[in-house]
């Protein structure tokens, strides 16, 4: 039949609408008026898009109030604050999350429901802002709302691309395929335009020492561009604190050249347009590899240029000396990416301020700390010398002269070990030289911080183990990550999250705030009540699961199976391969079972999600670099995503048979999702019941998928690294599955399999017999794979036919502890229970106190 319009309740629309004293609320009534007013549309034809600008502009407006009080507050008292540098933040969606912050969730569900919509389709319409790859960027998107839970002022920058991270389509032969992903089409409700905060950024010139017994240069010529402020609100946890996070779009100086339009060059007078625009347009799909692009390190520059002229301006506001900066201003450098902040403020100090160079070094080393996120070598980010001489030539000499200064004090405490100089230099020698941003992060930074124990202690061993013993041990700390259990338990698993308040007896505006509360669970576990609530809740998160599956792809989801899930970037490092190996060594068992062996097995589903770094996706969004690289650049940035392409294409074809196999497709059934987003997380994370982080040992620098799936009580199987380590601690080893060979083994074993290399077969004879399977065609393409699997039979860098043996022997007990199934549970509270420690509250704690000195700000 013909839809009704409006939708809901005729009544309560005309009330609104005529905006006449009744009992409808002033949310019902606010929502309606931005439909009349903001999207100027009429009830009669609101779709559910419509419904939910509408109610993102509403809630909007509650965020704004607070959200001017906390900038007001924080510009009276001007205490000290913080910033987060980060090149991506991953928010997914604002929506749900800043209802639940508010507590207005409930209110705003039954004013929607009133005018005919439910809250979850309109919730489903929101697209994800995902301006991060994985978790550097979903961390700092988790810290933004520590912070502001916390009441602490701390502001994030970044950049406003134009396209997120690319959307991935999966094509029915498993390659992946890369589309741009507009997310602004449809306006972002959640950003505030900020014209009137601009600064202008100068990029190539040429920079001229005054030589005036000063180290002062003068940097003009070449191009300018401007940076636009956008802001995004932050809110709090139950509290009026609202930061925020602001990005910066690029624009052109002038928008137009008007001599050239004048003499005829039309396309001309835009370009400089289109050059200035390019900047920001797109995120970089960055995948441990340091690949040296030009566009790139002009994003570093102009966002790290225009943030340091923001906070400049706002210390200057305060009216203080500037050498009492570091006073007031902590700046945290999420991983390398924003290390140019370091020679932009001395630039500013000594050019601008006209400040002694030792002063000037004094005020940037209290200022800046430093996130190292990888000790992996190749991700470790170093830029050419050439490039950075064209591109910012005054950045290039305080690099050098910064880069004197500090060997000249090496070779103090170490006379005549040139080696070691050679080592700990800011630029690598050949050709092209490169300046190695890690090195100039750390001496240009107070403290320098690892996100793992495990991996905090490699830092200091391994790539900075000189500056170690030069700078002493105190410089160097760790953090262990955290997750926001607002959105990774409240948000996405709304069930669990009232159980445990009813179960706490206390609000979770509470328990929330003080995650280490959840070990009151404990008790729990020999409540059998209890734990059969608990496992029908996440029985019904795996319906959920399910119904997405079978609406988004339609496949239909067996959900009385054990459902096992594997979600990150592909990457070789993080060994989607070994688990996919893993299936089929399990598939190719079943094979040989007969129906009685069959009867004992429990069904697995088994559940891949991620993005490999694309091949040629930049080059295809925008035009090449001005500055031809050195080829050997070009082979790092394009050649190294093949495998774990392949990888993906292997999971998609082994899903093809397996799936379809009339002997096992009961007992063993596999799904590739494709275009893995944070809300897709959002849903299989509540759904798992056994999650992998199977890392070769000290290449994980900390996981926080591992935080998330445990917190929601699916159980962790893994290698015995990065943050794997610290929740087993936490929850004891007999309720996690490890596995594999520990970080001190990896080095003896990388060797021998270079020197004394031992035949797969002999080595391994299950992996061996996998990958002759995959050799001989069973899952079709077998020429395709080859490549990937002669990773495995020679040089195997990341270490699978050693593993590979404990892997399934781990997986098997996986099968065996999951059979007992009120053990199994048990496990599960008892992991929950013990999370508290991987709250982003307690991290963000921690650098506040001990490396920003900032505090807690009441907003009244
Ligand atoms: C990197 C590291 C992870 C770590 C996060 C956050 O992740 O081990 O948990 O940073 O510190 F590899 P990606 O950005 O590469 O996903």
């Amino acid at each position: 039949g013909k839809e009704k319009w409006p939708r809901g309740e005729e009544k309560v629309w005309k009330e609104c609408m005529r905006d006449v004293d009744t009992e409808v609320s002033s949310i019902t009534k606010s929502f309606v008026n931005h439909v009349q007013t903001s999207l100027a549309r009429q009830p009669y034809n609101l779709d559910n898009l419509g419904a939910y600008q509408a109610a993102a502009l509403s809630v909007r407006d509650n965020l704004l109030v607070n959200w001017n009080e906390t900038a007001l507050q924080y510009t009276r008292k001007a205490p000290k604050r913080a910033y987060y540098l980060s090149l991506e933040f991953l928010m997914g969606r604002t929506l749900d999350n800043a209802l639940l912050n508010l507590g207005l969730k409930d209110q705003y569900s039954q004013g929607v429901k009133k005018l005919g919509f439910s809250m979850e389709d309109i919730l489903d319409q929101e697209r994800d802002a995902a301006l991060g790859n994985g978790g550097l960027g979903r961390l700092a998107a988790c810290y933004l709302d520590s912070s502001a839970s916390q009441e602490l002022p701390v502001w994030g920058y970044g950049l406003r691309y134009k396209y997120g991270i690319f959307q991935q389509l999966i094509s029915p032969a498993g390659e992946q395929l890369e589309a741009p992903d507009p997310w602004l089409d449809n306006q972002n409700p959640w950003e505030l335009p900020r014209l009137d905060v601009a600064y202008e950024v100068r990029f190539y010139g040429h920079a001229d020492r005054l030589n005036d017994g000063t180290p002062r240069a003068v940097w003009a010529g070449g191009q300018e561009v401007l940076a636009v402020a956008y802001d995004v609100m932050i809110p709090g946890c139950y509290t009026k604190t609202t930061n925020n996070l602001r990005l910066w779009e690029s624009k052109p100086k002038r928008g137009f050249d008007l001599n050239s339009f004048n003499a005829g060059n039309y396309e001309g007078a835009v370009e400089s347009s289109n050059s200035a625009a390019a900047i920001t347009s797109v995120l970089y799909p960055n995948d441990h590899t340091s690949f040296g692009k030009e566009l790139r390190l002009k994003q570093q520059y102009f966002w790290t240029a225009a943030s340091l002229a923001d906070i400049l301006r706002r210390f200057k506001n305060i009216g203080k000396p500037i050498t009492e900066f570091p006073d007031y201003v902590a700046i945290q450098l999420n991983d390398t990416h924003p290390t140019l902040a370091i020679p932009e403020l001395m630039r500013i100090l000594i050019d601008e301020e006209d400040q002694p160079w030792a002063t000037a070094w004094q005020i940037v080393t209290n200022t800046f700390f430093y996130t190292n996120h990888t000790v992996l070598p190749e991700a470790l980010e170093k830029w050419p010398v050439p490039l950075l001489e064209h591109l910012l030539p005054r950045h290039l000499q305080i690099i050098y002269d910064i880069n004197l200064l500090f060997l000249q004090s090496v070779e103090k405490k170490f006379p005549g070990d040139r080696d070691r100089l050679a080592r700990m230099s800011l630029i690598e020698e050949g050709f092209p030289k490169q300046v190695r941003m890690a090195y100039l992060a750390c001496i240009g930074s107070r403290k320098v911080n690892g996100v793992a124990e495990l991996h905090s202690d490699l830092v200091k061993t391994t790539i900075l183990k000189d500056f170690v013993e030069f700078e002493g041990i105190s410089k160097f700390g760790n953090v262990t990550n955290g997750i926001t259990p607002r959105r990774w338990l409240d948000q996405c698993n709304p069930e669990l999250s009232a159980l445990i308040s009813t179960t706490l007896k206390v609000d979770k505006a509470v328990w929330l705030k003080e995650l280490t509360r959840l070990e009151e669970l404990l008790p729990k576990t020999e409540d059998e009540a209890f734990r059969k609530e608990w496992a029908a809740i996440k029985q019904r998160n795996k319906e959920r699961l399910a119904h997405h599956v079978q609406t988004t792809l339609g496949l239909t989801i067996n959900t009385k199976a054990m459902f096992d899930v594997q979600i990150k970037r592909l990457h070789e490092y993080k060994r989607q391969t070994l688990n996919i190996l893993g299936v089929i060594h399990r598939y190719l068992t079943l094979k040989n079972m007969t129906a009685e062996e069959k009867k004992k097995v429990n069904p697995r589903v088994v559940f891949f999600a991620g993005k490999a770094a694309p091949a040629y996706y930049i080059a295809k969004l925008v035009s090449a670099p001005s500055l031809p690289l050195p080829l050997p650049l070009y082979f790092i940035a394009w050649l190294t995503p093949f495998g774990t392409h392949q990888t993906i294409r292997l999971i998609v074809n082994v899903a093809r048979i397996i799936n379809e196999d009339p002997d096992t497709k009961d007992l063993l059934s596999l799904y590739f999702l494709p275009d893995y987003s944070v809300s897709l997380a959002e849903v299989l994370i509540p759904a798992s019941d056994i999650s992998q982080h199977i890392s070769t040992a000290g290449t994980e620098a900390s996981g926080t998928s591992n935080m998330k799936f445990c917190l929601n009580g699916g159980l962790l199987l893994g290698t015995v690294d990065g943050a794997n380590i610290e929740i087993a601690e936490e929850v004891g080893e007999s309720n996690v599955f490890f596995f594999g060979h520990l970080t001190p083994a990896v080095e003896d074993l990388r060797y021998q399999h270079t020197y004394h290399p031992i035949p797969i077969e002999e080595k391994c004879p299950a992996l061996a017999n996998v990958l002759n399977q995959v050799s001989a065609g069973l899952f079709g393409d077998a020429d395709v794979y080859e490549p990937l699997l002669n990773t495995i039979r020679q040089g195997d860098h990341y270490l699978l036919s050693d593993d590979f043996d404990s892997y399934i022997a781990a997986l098997a007990m996986v099968d065996e502890a999951y059979l007992d199934q009120t053990e199994w549970v048990k496990k599960s509270i008892r992991t929950t229970a013990k999370m508290g420690k991987f709250s982003s509250d307690r991290a963000i704690n921690e650098y506040a106190e001990s490396y920003w000195n900032i505090e807690a700000q009441r907003i009244a």
